[in-house]
């Protein structure tokens, strides 16, 4: 068992008395929250495919004809007869999705005796193992990715047995019954017309008898047992709706025959070495004090009482990563709203894929944090909305290209769902930016050709052909705006007093469609050097757009960048969504040195939006993180990083956004990133934003732009040592905290030119080539 002083990880005096309290394991696919209770072990199930629902033709008839008349009545101030107009015309029909359900629950109740004694309990992050210590049994748990299982293990310690009752169910819909000797089966479906699945478990004892009854399994003065559990769907991820024809169950029954098969000690090995294949690229080490003693739940309460606890951060940072590589390996469904942990048959939010922020947000992590792999299962989605998304745009807008409104689910939804706000047709364009990132980190050109610019191109597509002119009298008057348009779920109130959410060019709106042109001009760019001419056509057009897209704009009263395209007051100054803010973080229009005014007005923006209580769910506090980790604020970063922890984070570290919503633990995981390492620029930048808190520390493995990977050390909040290698490209330049010297480089071992120029050093590198940079005595930091 894993001492619980590690570093890596979480550990409880306690079981937990609740979900919240539960440590989850995951292989990407299926996973489980594991609650260690002292008299029962339960592991509440999931499988990724297991949603309600079908899919369905759910385009408004009514909309496309409705669509110039609602442009009309925007454009003419008429918010509420527009907001009307679309409350009847635009909408999903009907306007919502059905949810992401459990897979049930494993029980194993203890007989008498096996419940008392010391406890403990812990997740270990570096193996991927849970671990109970009750009594006189010691229990392990862990979803192998190796193996495709869910496997528990109990263990008799100093030569004791134990006696237990495994059972497995589900809220609903669900059957179970025997499997041979020493198994049982579940099987039902998720609602009635979502993914029939089947779930089976057996079990593996040494010493002791094991007997089946009709729903359950006694295991009487065992050893040890071994329960193996897996899953199976009928859900198709290349053809969501058109069940998967196979047998379920003789699928899953050979996937546990061979698991079991295997030694115990060898299907842990084979589990561990998978997941430290991954999870060991990055390490990081901020300091440490005695506060890393306490059990974590004690150590989030001591930070909530104002106590600084620099390793509580680094875990937080390394749990994302544990979380992203459980919740979304290659070939499984991208992270959801609670990635793939999820107790109810009714999800908050449906645990659905939210595209105004939060499935962006989960994986900002993921190439930073050199996970990228596990950034393939949200471009696996997106190809399958890219078909029903054509067929919305050009049903509802008369469009080419794919079009996806504020959220998704696993059918094909692509339509506005909810409520008005829900007409808000850029999630396609937003979420188009993560091909283009996950092409920047690799420099993976195939894929950019055959899966990335695709993507892309038909979501600018969809924009440049439902961008329209702004008429005269507007501030902007002559050019490109989108209508409608929302700043996601935020309202304004116009200068009559009345209050609204729908509009016309919308700030974040221009900041996407900027973002998404110039990445595009980038792709073809980078494209056309082997192939002189691509899609030059397209290019043309795009750079046309780029020049006629309504520009953002500073409110004269304030200073602030407008969050709308007249400078309306707010009624919610604290909103959660700093939405005009995208051009800053993740976008990349705004940049303290490329354009210093806006950073300025988004700055001014920010602090506004503080000084209203702004930041009061996970993901909002996560964001804000990483927008002053782009202002270089080290402290202004940290103490939002603080106020995640302390205000917005759950005893099992899950973030809190009543319940639980993962998307804060893959914000807050980025900042902290972001905060040591930013490559936005074309360059790489060193320490961008490191705290007073960190003063001493390292890291190694961060992967930056350009396809480099970063490891550095430094003490006394100065750097000493930098090693950068091209992973899978040439040379870059570096940017250094302030007054950062230059001492010596080598390359590869061999003593290397230091082009050092002010905070710039330039490194001339070829792919697969190392530098290591050494810093002399300077006064950085
Ligand atoms: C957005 C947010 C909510 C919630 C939901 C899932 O709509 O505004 O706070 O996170 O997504």
């Amino acid at each position: 068992m894993a001492a619980p002083h590690e570093a890596l990880t979480l550990w409880y005096k306690q079981p937990a008395a609740n979900w919240n309290e539960a440590l989850p394991i995951g292989n990407g696919r299926i996973g489980a929250m594991v609650f260690g209770g002292a008299a029962e072990e339960r592991l509440q199930l999931n499988d990724d495919t297991l949603w309600e629902g079908a899919p369905k033709d759910r385009v408004n008839p009514k909309a496309l004809a409705a669509l110039p008349e609602v442009r009309r009545l925007i454009f003419e101030g008429k918010n509420e007869e527009a907001r009307a107009l679309a409350d009847q015309a635009m909408m999903g029909v009907p306007p919502r999705i059905d949810s992401y359900q459990t897979l049930g629950d494993l029980h194993v109740r203890f007989a008498d005796g096996a419940v008392s004694g010391s406890y403990e309990r812990t997740l270990d992050l570096d193996r991927a193992l849970a671990t109970v210590q009750s009594g006189g049994l010691t229990r392990t748990a862990f979803a192998s990715a190796a193996d495709d299982v869910i496997v528990l293990n109990l263990q008799a310690t100093l030569g004791g047995s134990f006696s237990a009752e495994v059972e497995m169910d589900r809220p609903e819909n669900f059957k179970t019954e025997p499997f041979g000797n020493d198994g049982l089966r579940m099987a039902g479906q998720a609602g009635d017309k979502g993914a029939r699945y089947d779930a089976l478990l057996r079990v593996k004892i040494e010493g002791g008898t094991i007997t089946g009854a009709a729903n359950s399994l006694r295991i009487q003065g065992a050893k040890s047992a071994t329960v193996y559990l897996t899953s199976k769907t009928d859900y198709d991820r290349r053809h969501p709706g058109v069940p998967l024809k196979r047998d379920r169950m003789k699928a899953c029954e050979d996937t546990l025959a061979k698991a079991m098969a295997k030694p115990y000690a060898k299907l842990v090995s084979d589990h561990v070495r998978e997941h430290q294949r991954l999870f060991r690229r990055v390490s990081l080490d901020l300091g440490s004090n005695e506060l890393a003693n306490l059990p974590t739940d004690e150590r989030l309460k001591a930070v909530q009482a104002g106590k600084s606890d620099p390793a509580l951060e680094a875990l937080y940072f390394q749990y994302g990563r544990y979380l992203l590589m459980s919740s979304s390996r290659p070939g499984d469904m991208p992270a959801n709203l609670q990635g793939i942990w999820c107790q109810d048959l009714k999800a908050p939010w449906n645990a659905d894929y939210h595209t105004n922020i939060n499935l962006q947000m989960n994986y900002w992590p993921a190439e930073v944090a050199n996970l990228g792999e596990c950034h393939l299962p949200l471009f696996d989605l997106m190809e399958s909305l890219v078909g029903p998304g054509e067929d919305t745009a050009k049903r509802m807008y008369g469009a080419r290209g794919w079009v996806v409104h504020h959220l998704t689910d696993v059918w094909g939804f692509t339509v506005p769902a909810d409520g008005v706000w829900g007409v808000w047709p850029v999630g396609a364009a937003w979420l188009a930016q993560h091909p283009w990132e996950h092409f920047l980190f690799t420099q993976d050109r195939k894929f950019l050709k055959e899966r990335g610019y695709p993507l892309m191109k038909s979501a600018a597509q969809f924009l440049l052909d439902t961008l329209v002119k702004a008429p005269a009298g507007s501030p902007v008057a002559g050019k490109l705006v989108t209508n409608p348009s929302h700043s996601p779920e935020n309202s304004f109130r116009k200068p009559d007093g009345t209050t609204s959410q729908f509009t016309y060019a919308a700030t974040m709106d221009l900041e996407i469609a900027h973002d998404l042109f110039a990445n595009c001009v980038s792709a073809i760019d980078e494209l056309g050097k082997g192939d002189k001419g691509f899609d030059a056509a397209f290019r043309a057009e795009l750079m046309s757009a780029l020049d006629r897209l309504a520009p953002l704009q500073i409110s004269k009263k304030s200073g602030r960048l407008q969050e709308w395209v007249e400078d309306y007051d707010e009624p919610e100054p604290g909103h959660r969504h700093m939405s005009h803010l995208y051009g800053l973080h993740p976008g990349h229009e705004i940049t303290l040195e490329g354009t210093p005014e806006l950073a300025a007005a988004a700055r001014k923006s920010l602090e506004f939006r503080l000084s209203h209580g702004g930041g009061h769910t996970g993901w909002s506090r996560a964001w804000i993180v990483n927008f002053w980790a782009r202002f270089r604020e080290p402290q202004l970063a940290h103490e939002n990083l603080v106020a995640l922890l302390s205000h917005s984070t759950l005893p099992n570290l899950f973030d809190n956004h009543p319940p639980f919503q993962i998307d804060g633990n893959f914000g807050g995981c980025a900042g902290i990133a972001e905060m040591l390492l930013q490559s936005q620029s074309g360059e790489i930048r060193l320490l961008p934003a490191l705290p007073k808190a960190w003063s001493d520390g390292s890291v190694t493995g961060l992967r930056a732009r350009g396809g480099f990977e970063v490891s550095m050390a430094w003490s006394s909040g100065r750097l000493q040592s930098a090693v950068v290698k091209a992973v899978s490209a040439g040379s870059c330049t570096v940017r250094l905290p302030g007054g950062a010297k230059v001492a010596s480089v080598s390359v590869d071992g061999r003593p290397a030119m230091a082009n050092q120029e002010g905070d710039g050093l330039e490194l001339s590198l070829r792919k697969g080539q190392t530098a290591t940079v050494r810093f002399g005595l300077g006064s950085n930091g």
